[in-house]
């Protein structure tokens, strides 16, 4: 028994792992961004492997504002609650979810679309051929932690996405590694804004874009590399930037293959 037990995780893992060395999309960080357009990515069909640097996938969605766990959402975000068939209650015009609820369906719909999603592992660099970035250098979070010197990996993607959320670190380490220049007004990481919430959440739409050839940016780190304002604890703008970065991927995977 207890052989069959350990063969039948490390094998089928490492079948997990071998099968998205070359993905068509890798997407950095399952917060509710990384979630939504890996699930839209891999209902596309294409091949979607999620890194997620912690245990647990849900980024900042589960504590919801201040640790009470619920999260609002505006009005015009009611059909996509609904798809997902999460609970909700109108509050002060605005739809008002559990955010366990809400982060847990996130997920389950992420992965059930087909996203591999490995967890516990830390992307700490990108791969880049011929100007272009073409995949992501990842290590194990824990070994990360400590600090020990062990080789990463990597996973080649003909597309990229950084939804690590506020720290942008993806695009941050690109621009201090190479010397590159990004589609932002002065070149570089502009640096998150204030809190600001309608601004924010209008901005992280518009800030949802390609910033490198084959690298994309959603939520929060679409509004600190482009100088918008963060927006707390409201989720709107974060599911419709997933959205968008998922059209966005899958047209520029689409114009590869013409
Ligand atoms: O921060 P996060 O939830 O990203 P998001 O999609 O959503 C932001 C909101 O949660 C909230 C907000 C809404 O109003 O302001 O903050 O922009 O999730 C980012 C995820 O990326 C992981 C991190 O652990 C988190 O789960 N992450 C960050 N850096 C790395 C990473 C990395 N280098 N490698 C792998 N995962």
């Amino acid at each position: 028994m207890e052989d069959r037990v350990t063969r039948s995780i490390v094998e089928s893992y490492t079948q997990k792992l071998s099968h998205h060395l070359a993905s068509d999309a890798v997407i950095v960080g399952a917060g509710p961004s990384g979630l939504v357009a890996a699930s839209l990515l891999a209902r596309r069909g294409r091949k979607v492997a999620l890194f997620e640097r912690s245990l647990a996938p849900g980024g900042g969605m589960w504590g919801g504002g201040m640790l009470m766990s619920r999260i609002p959402f505006q009005a015009e975000l009611l059909p996509f609650l609904e798809e997902i068939g999460v609970r909700h209650t109108l509050k002060e015009g605005l739809l008002v979810v559990d955010s366990i609820e809400m982060t847990a369906a996130l997920i389950q719909r992420a992965t059930h679309d087909g996203t591999a999603l490995f967890t516990c592992q830390s992307v700490e660099d990108l791969h880049l051929r011929r100007g272009r970035v073409a995949g992501v250098v990842v290590n194990w979070s824990p070994v990360v932690k400590a600090g020990l010197p062990v080789d990463p990996l990597v996973v080649s993607a003909r597309v990229v996405l950084d939804s690590t959320g506020h720290p942008a670190d993806l695009v941050k380490t690109l621009v201090r590694k190479n010397n590159i220049t990004l589609s932002t007004p002065s070149g570089g990481v502009e640096g998150e804004r204030s809190l600001e919430m309608e601004e924010g959440e209008r901005a992280v739409v518009e800030a949802t874009k390609e910033v490198f050839p084959g690298l994309f940016v959603s939520g929060m780190a679409a509004n600190a590399v482009f100088g918008f304002a963060r927006m707390g604890p409201i989720f709107g703008g974060m599911l419709l930037s997933g959205i968008k970065a998922a059209e966005l991927m899958d047209a520029s995977l689409a114009k590869g293959e013409a």
